[in-house]
């Protein structure tokens, strides 16, 4: 047994001696089978492959090694060099992290396409002054609302069990007076199960995921944002790998971002009719909820604005203006 110990050690020594390999920890908040976290770990592997394994990104799903929230902190402290979050669980660190989670800003992939362009400059920049980099970001499908009961307008979710995930979804609970409960998707299914969970706003894939159709039966289709998630990197961890690896993860990088935007817009028929078939009621939104929750936005939008200052309000801008030409951005 210790000859065997004493040779295993000798072997990994050899191979580091052959090549410095480096192994980075990344922490994931949702499931193995979820598009982002497949998305992941083709990454990893196209990152393997490109660098003749002189780099291993191991993907920790479902927030196995840090829960979500902690997940930004982790990589800036240096705890893990590379992770994934979804950004707008960020808000109340930076107004630019909520941009993506406002209700009916931006609410098709053409315009989820146009917010990201315009936030990107000033994410990156925001990024960099906390150590980190940004790699690429994904859009979740538009978001809709699940709920236990057929509901005609805002009034009828009034004192439900809402589920948030971010301080925006949080704020439409207040807005609309549901009482709010702050889960994070690894925790959905259990919190399902136990009936603390009424109602709450996510896209098909999150529903799927969990298995919202066993508890739940009806999602109104209201396409009201497109929260994205986003992948980053301790700095110094980047900048520690020889050029020629560290060009290798932008690459792969920039292929992952392409294929994410792709496979979530795909995804999201395909998950529309998943739940179908799993006994959901795909529902279009009563005219009165759509007008109720359009008002919610317009709130929200307006306090957004009143927080973000110049930088957040020039990104705004930027977006707008971009949002309003027919002609599509590269
Ligand atoms: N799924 C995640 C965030 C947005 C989404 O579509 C969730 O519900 O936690």
């Amino acid at each position: 047994m210790r000859s065997k110990l004493l040779l295993m050690v000798a072997s990994l020594t050899m191979t580091g001696a052959a090549f410095a390999q480096t192994k980075w920890d990344l922490p994931a908040a949702y499931p193995a089978t979820n598009f982002h976290t497949e998305n992941l770990v083709q990454f990893a592997n196209d990152v393997d492959k490109a660098t003749g394994g002189k780099l291993k990104i191991n993907v920790h799903a479902n927030a196995s090694l840090f829960k979500a929230p902690e997940i930004k902190r982790a990589v800036q402290g240096g705890q893990a060099q590379i992770g994934e979050i979804l950004l707008a669980n960020h808000a109340n660190e930076n107004p630019l992290y909520a941009l993506d989670g406002l209700p009916f800003l931006a609410t098709g992939y053409a315009d989820a396409k146009k917010l990201y362009d315009a936030q990107r400059p000033a994410l990156d920049k925001l990024l960099a002054s906390q150590g980190m980099k940004l790699l690429y970001s994904v859009p979740w499908p538009p978001q809709g609302i699940y709920t236990k009961k057929e509901i005609q307008s805002v009034a009828d979710m009034r004192g439900i069990k809402w589920r948030a995930y971010s301080p925006a979804t949080a704020k439409i609970a207040e807005l609309i007076g549901a009482q709010p409960v702050q889960i994070q998707a690894a925790e959905l299914t259990q919190a399902l199960a136990t009936g603390v969970v009424e109602s709450y706003m996510s896209s098909g894939s999150t529903g799927y995921d969990s298995k919202t159709y066993e508890h739940i039966k009806n999602w109104y289709d209201t396409e009201a944002w497109l929260p994205k998630n986003a992948v980053f990197v301790n700095l110094k961890s980047l900048q520690s790998l020889d050029k020629p690896t560290q060009d290798a993860v932008l690459k792969a990088a920039a292929d992952a971002e392409a294929r994410g935007w792709k496979i979530s817009q795909e995804k999201n028929e395909w998950y529309k009719k998943a739940l179908t078939e799993k006994g959901m009621k795909i529902l279009k939104p009563p005219p009165k909820l759509v007008a109720d929750l359009q008002q919610v936005g317009t709130i929200m939008i307006a306090d957004w604005e009143k927080q973000a200052g110049p930088e957040g309000q020039a990104v705004l801008a930027a977006f707008r203006g971009g949002a309003k030409t027919a002609t599509p951005k590269k």
